[in-house]
């Protein structure tokens, strides 16, 4: 550690401990402490108290105070100089900036109306305060075209909300509590770090079994009893085969059935469309295997299942979500404390979205963009009137992040495009931006950090000055109100009175928490009850219109519609496309079977999970995250290799009609055949230019709109002449 406090009684400085919680898009939100020393922040430990991170971080967050003072990092505002893409700039002040976003702004909006203008974020902060958020009111209040924020969890929020209702389910701690526990679709040890010490615990003291369901034998599931390895995007069809062998082996709990669910009749006709022989065909999954996963997780309660969000990203993986977080109701394990299914706890939260988004500002008629189509929507390809003529960009990098990476690129490029990003670094993103604007980090601000991956609030409070010009984006969106002549006394308030407004503090799951209480704990457990004794639908009591488990949703009346993992203006619902009230297995927009042709020119399917040492695309620029997490690799099958002649560190190029990316090839069958992986957040740089989004598609899956990360075919060739792969 290069900052080593020289703090003590022999210099006589003074060591400053700042309560503190990770900004990230994580499950595990660590509460953190900062150690500053003469102003400047010289170590970040986790809090040894919080139950959750227990003392540590994870390899993301080390050297965390260097991440602050890397070199470079982008602390002034900045105006391109070079061509778009080039990432030439020079410093200008913010007076300049802001005078230079109000006249193009006011140009557009003489010309084009405000519609073309649109904001684009996601989770590159988690804050109530900083957070995707962060921008609705200004944007709302401008008139913008609204962006819809399905990266992420969308689809599993709208299955979960279809079928238990706005609940925080299973507590990620009462799983000390399970017996058997099923991690689906979830690389854990990489992704929600300080969860798995609690299966382990299960597995130690209760001899609970872990089972792992993915394509890739990960670091989890090398440490899980049994992997069940099974071919992307078809999850909707094991878990209807386990609803099938349930039923037809006598394993329902038929008192908990008729008392707290709905639909039962019509899903297990559903259901009987499922047999294993079936199931396996459609996932590789041998029958026997089905047979057993459900006669185990029906009979050895209580009974867990950690969802992840991979399994949403296919054409199916809302409706896979559905039947998955039917199965507790069907055999009676929300019964029991450890009993039930995870997926995000967020919803125990009273955050008060509306206060901060301001939906009644939005104009009547407003149109909506969905974020994942900003390719198509800047190349005029979705055919938008008015058209978009400027973006602005906050915690989020579509270049690297979103799909379609090439048609971004391209919409980017566009010279009548007026592009802004406020960021902390020039990413693959702020490389075309007009107008970079310095954001601040999270030592350097305030903010109060809920979180999907326990029950704990906390507050993260500035340790240190913010370098530079950098601004929070609470009052980067300040100014630019106050730049647009906005009079409203939303932006009058200081950061504190907006954290103090944004929570309903007299809400039961706040009882004995207050903003002045976080100051002097960090953070606080919510009170819905401990995890040793919680167990939340042990009689029904699901948020849903009938208060049952709904196997049959209710909601699906509505037509299609998207609830946000974190609630936003759309907690309204837009309905659309009449939806499948029960739930299904929906096969992949690109397979064998729905599109044989494609699948004859790219017989692979490519999954792109987490990389372990960045998060998402942030930390992929710092040497020693890059260390850890190797170049930008492309795991591949032996059989699949051999047939296409590639052996373990050959540079291959990974292609399909999007576009293409290169990099050193691992041969190994931790992949099963038919499947490759790379992983998603490297950066491009010149050896190998585009990463992996050049080949997601920009569809949605039929719940949520959520993306289909692991739903594209591809074929992968040998790279004969490193030199010259673009
Ligand atoms: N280290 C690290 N941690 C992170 C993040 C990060 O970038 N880095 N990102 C955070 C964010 S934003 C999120 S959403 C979470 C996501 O965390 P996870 O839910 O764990 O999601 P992924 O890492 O995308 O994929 C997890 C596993 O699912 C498998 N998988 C892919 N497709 C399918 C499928 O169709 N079915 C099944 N059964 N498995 C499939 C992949 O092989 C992978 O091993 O992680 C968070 N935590
Ligand atoms: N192929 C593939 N693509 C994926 C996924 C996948 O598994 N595979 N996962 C999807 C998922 S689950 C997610 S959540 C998305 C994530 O997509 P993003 O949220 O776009 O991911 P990040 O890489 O975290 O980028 C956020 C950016 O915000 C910036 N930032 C951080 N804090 C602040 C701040 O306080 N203010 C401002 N102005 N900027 C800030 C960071 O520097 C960073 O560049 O990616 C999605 N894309
Ligand atoms: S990224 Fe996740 S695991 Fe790492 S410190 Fe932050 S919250 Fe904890
Ligand atoms: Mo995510």
């Amino acid at each position: 550690m290069t900052l080593a406090p020289e703090a003590g009684p022999t210099t006589g400085r003074e060591l400053k401990i700042v309560r503190g919680a990770c900004p990230h898009d994580c499950p595990d939100t660590c509460a953190m402490l900062y150690h500053v020393v003469d102003g400047k922040l010289v170590d970040v430990k986790g809090d040894p108290d919080h139950p959750m991170t227990k003392g540590g971080l994870c390899v993301k967050l080390k050297n965390f105070p260097e991440h602050h003072y890397q070199a470079d990092r982008v602390l002034h505002p900045l105006r391109r100089v070079g061509p778009k893409g080039a990432g030439e700039f020079v410093r200008i002040t913010w007076d300049e900036a802001l005078a230079e976003i109000k006249q193009r702004w006011t140009e557009i909006i003489d010309v084009y109306g405000p519609q073309a203008i649109m904001p684009h974020a996601y989770l590159g902060h988690q804050g109530v305060l900083n957070g995707l958020t962060s921008g609705d009111a200004f944007f709302n209040r401008l008139g913008a075209t609204v962006a819809e924020k399905t990266y992420c969890e969308s689809g599993s929020s709208t299955a979960w909300h279809m079928t238990v209702g706005p609940t925080g389910g299973l507590d990620i701690e009462s799983m000390a509590y399970s017996t058997y526990i099923i991690v689906w679709g979830m690389n854990m040890t990489s992704t929600n770090l300080h969860g798995w010490p609690f299966l382990l615990k299960a597995r130690k003291e209760n001899g609970a079994t872990i089972v792992v369901i993915d394509p890739v034998r990960t670091r989890t599931a090398r440490q899980a009893d049994w992997h069940i390895p099974i071919r992307p995007g078809t999850d909707g069809a094991l878990a209807m085969g386990m609803i099938h062998e349930i039923i037809a082996q006598g394993l329902v709990d038929t008192d908990y059935v008729e008392k707290y669910t709905v639909g039962y009749e019509e899903l297990a006709e559903r259901a009987a469309k499922y047999p294993p022989e079936r199931v396996e065909e459609i996932t590789g999954v041998p029958a026997d295997d089905v047979r057993k996963l459900a006669r185990e997780y029906a009979t050895t309660q209580p009974a867990a299942i950690r969802q992840g969000v991979a399994i949403e990203r296919s054409r199916g993986g809302g409706q896979a979500i559905r039947a998955i977080t039917c199965l507790p109701a069907l055999v009676g394990a929300w019964r029991y404390v450890g009993g039930g299914t995870m997926e995000m706890p967020i919803w125990e939260f009273p955050t008060l979205f509306d206060k901060i988004c301001k939906p009644e500002w939005i104009p009547e008629g407003t149109r909506v963009v969905n974020e994942l189509e900003l390719g198509r929507a800047l190349t005029g390809e979705l055919a938008l009137d008015p058209p978009i003529k400027s973006l602005f960009v906050y915690n989020s990098n579509p270049v690297s992040q979103g799909p379609e990476q090439a048609k971004t690129m391209a919409g980017l490029m566009r010279e009548d495009l007026f592009t802004v990003v406020s960021e902390h670094f020039i990413t693959d993103t702020a490389r075309f931006a007009d107008l970079v604007l310095p954001a601040t980090m999270q030592a350097e601000q305030l903010d109060i950090m809920v979180t999907w991956g326990h029950l704990y609030i906390s507050l993260n409070q500035p340790a240190i000055e913010p370098p530079g010009e950098c601004v929070p984006n609470s009052e980067l969106f300040r100014r630019l109100a106050k730049t647009m002549g906005f009079t409203d006394d939303y932006w009058d308030r200081t950061d504190e009175e907006m954290l103090r407004d944004f929570h309903d503090w007299n809400h039961p799951a706040l009882k004995g928490i207050t903003y002045d209480s976080l100051k002097e704990t960090g953070w606080a457990r919510l009170n819905v009850g401990l995890p040793h004794e919680r167990a939340p639908h042990k009689e029904g009591n699901f948020p849903t219109p009938s208060g049952k488990c709904e196997f049959k949703s209710s909601l699906a009346e509505r037509g299609n519609f998207v609830v946000p993992v974190w609630r936003s203006m759309y907690d309204e619902f837009q309905p659309g496309e009449p939806i499948d009230p029960l739930p299904d297995y929906v096969p992949p927009l690109e397979s064998p079977d729905t599109n044989p042709g494609l699948a004859k020119k790219y017989p692979l399917n490519i999954v792109s999970p987490k990389p372990h040492a960045f998060l998402n695309s942030q930390y992929g620029n710092a040497s020693d995250k890059q260390e850890v997490q190797g170049e930008q690799r492309v795991w591949i099958h032996p059989d699949d290799a051999a047939e296409r002649g590639i052996a373990t560190g050959d540079v291959v190029k990974v292609f399909n009609d999007r576009g293409s990316f290169t990099g050193p090839a691992v041969v190994a069958d931790i992949v099963i055949k038919g499947v490759v992986m790379a992983n998603v957040g490297h950066w491009q740089n010149k050896a190998s230019g585009n990463t992996v989004n050049v080949i997601t598609s920009g569809e949605h899956n039929t719940l949520g709109k959520a993306g289909v990360y692991s739903d594209n075919l591809v074929d992968v060739a040998k790279v004969e002449d490193p030199a010259i792969a673009s």
